[in-house]
Formats: C-alpha cells, structure tokens, sequence
C-alpha cells in the first residue's frame, strides 16, 4: 500500500538496490527558508557534497500525489520558485498527497518519509523548536516530537535563537531523544557556535555515532538521534549583533499578528532582510558543513553492518 505512494529517482533507486549509505534532505528549506536562486543553488550544491562525501542524496518533497525520495534537476528548480508550494507538516501530509499538491517536507515530515523509505540519516540546517513566548501560545514544532519516535537521525546546526533553547532541550530530554553535540559541548545555536547551553553528550568522531546509532537500533529504541555540528569559525555571525536581528524580527512578527506555521518562514526571511543577506551565507555555509558531516556518518554506519 505504502509503496505506491512512494516515487524513487534513478539515483536512489540504484542506491538502495546496492545497499549505499544514502543521506535525506528537506525541502522546506528551499521553498520557504531561502530566497530563490539561492535556494535552488544551496540545494544543488548540497547535493553535490553528500555525493563528494560518499554518500547519495535523497533531496524530499511531494508531487503530484507522490512522495518524491529524490529530485530532478527540473523538479529541484519547480519547487525553489514556486510561490504555491505548501509547507506540509505532520498534520497536512495525507492531504496534500491525496490533493496531489505541490509539498515541501519539514524536518517532520522529512523524517517521516525518509523511515517509509528506509533512510536513516538527514541533513538539514535547524530543526523547529519551542518557540520563544511558549507560555502564551504554546508553540512547539511538530519536528521535536517527530525526533521522539521516528526512528531518522538528524544532523543539524542546532536552533536559531528565534527558539527558546533551554525549553527546547527540555522538551527533548522529556521525548527521550538522544542530541549529540559534535565536537562541541555546547548547543550549537544555528548562527554561532555557541548558545551557553551544556549538552549532555559529546562524540568527537562520526564512527563514535554511527555506533551508538547502531546500538540505539539494536536495542529497539524507537526515536531518532539528533546530532548538532556548529557552524564553521570562520563563517559564524557576531553573537550580540544577530541576537539583536532576531530580538528586533520577533517583535516584528508580533505586531503583526504572525502565528502558526508562518511564524518560521516570517521569521527566517526577517532575518535575511535586516543582516542584508548576512544570514543567508552563514545559513548556506551551515547546511553544507552539515552535508559533509552527514554522508562522512552515514559511510561510517554503512561500514558497521
Ligand atoms: N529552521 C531553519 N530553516 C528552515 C526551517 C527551520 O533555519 O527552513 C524549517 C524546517 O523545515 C523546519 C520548519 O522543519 O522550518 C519548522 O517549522 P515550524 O517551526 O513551523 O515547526
Ligand atoms: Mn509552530
């Protein structure tokens, strides 16, 4: 049943037939977290270092009733300038497949189908979180409770400031989700390094991940492992200064009654705008060390079994 719903690309086809490690991407951030051409470009290229790493990219998205696991280079090009692409979270997923609309996935729905596809590893840039004024409008993306029983492990560079940090982390320790700092003891907060943060684990290599991944899947723990890699030194933004941006786009997005799923987008576009497209190149960096990242651990784990 599920199978007809699913529609593979050549490349990943062949990839799963021969057993390769092959490495999930989202396309929400194509078509509502960057700007086009940026974001096709961004998209391209991030394919083409999960490649250089090893690995097979599965960028994912749904058209036309079918859950895409792999794009066309016209597909790829479609979705990063089409204004009526919708952001499909959990909860749209049924519907915009069974409309056959044209869906972005989200880190949820990402993970979703990746695990209907059975891909292990995912490479985004942030994931969602508890936003900040949670205790107003309970705002918490639907990607943390994803991470707690979708069995995809996500690499990421950590969550903007946009999100209250600590309740996000909370949040994911009550899920039971296993959030590796990469070489960092810290949360990695998206644009910086550093948030001041503690995380609870640190592995410095990928083979030290792929193992506890391995055993994580072995003992039938049912959830994925988030792994955080700080964005590279030499591409992070100055602390106070994108504090400042995302403190002045917050504001923003409430005087204008922002709410929902568009509060992301909103906010992510606010950002670029303010830091003059700034933001844009640190977020582009910050996905491609993640892709490096990545296809370097899902090799890793392809060599365990
Ligand atoms: N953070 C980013 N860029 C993005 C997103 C988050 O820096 O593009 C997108 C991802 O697709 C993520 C989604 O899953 O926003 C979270 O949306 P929400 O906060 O509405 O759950
Ligand atoms: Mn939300």
């Amino acid at each position: 049943m599920l199978n007809k719903y699913l529609s593979y690309s050549k490349e990943v086809s062949e990839a799963l037939k021969a057993n390769q490690p092959i490495v999930a991407l989202e396309s929400t951030i194509i078509s509502h977290g960057m700007p086009y051409p940026q974001n096709v470009e961004m998209a391209k290229h991030t394919e083409s270092i999960i490649r250089e790493h090893g690995a097979v990219p599965a960028t994912i998205a749904i058209i036309d009733g079918k859950i895409k696991i792999g794009l066309e280079e016209d597909e790829l090009e479609m979705l990063g300038k089409n204004p009526n692409a919708l952001k499909v979270s959990r909860r749209d997923f049924a519907y915009v497949v069974a409309s056959k609309q044209v869906g972005a996935t989200t880190v949820a729905t990402t993970m979703m189908a990746a695990e209907m596809a059975g891909i292990k590893f995912f490479v985004t840039g942030g994931i969602g979180g508890v936003h900040r004024g949670y205790e107003e409008d309970m705002d918490v993306s639907a990607d943390l409770e994803e991470l707690a029983h979708t069995n995809v492990n996500v690499i990421c560079a950590g969550a903007k400031s946009i999100l209250d940090l600590p309740r996000t982390l909370e949040y994911l320790e009550t899920h039971g989700v296993t959030v590796v700092g990469y070489q960092t003891d810290e949360l990695p907060a998206f644009f910086t390094r550093e948030s001041g943060h503690k995380l609870n684990l640190r592995l410095d290599t990928v083979e030290d991940i792929a193992s506890v991944i391995k055993t994580k899947d072995e003992l039938q723990i049912p959830s994925g492992v988030l792994i955080t890699n700080p964005i590279p030194e030499e591409h992070q933004l100055e602390k106070d200064y994108i504090n400042s941006v995302i403190e002045q786009a917050t504001l923003d997005a409430k005087n204008q009654n922002i709410s929902g799923k568009d509060v992301t987008p909103f906010m992510l576009a606010a950002i670029v705008e303010k830091t003059g497209g700034k933001s844009l190149e640190a977020n582009i960096e910050l996905v491609y060390n993640n892709a490096k990242v990545g296809a370097q651990l899902a090799v890793a784990h392809s060599k365990l079994n």
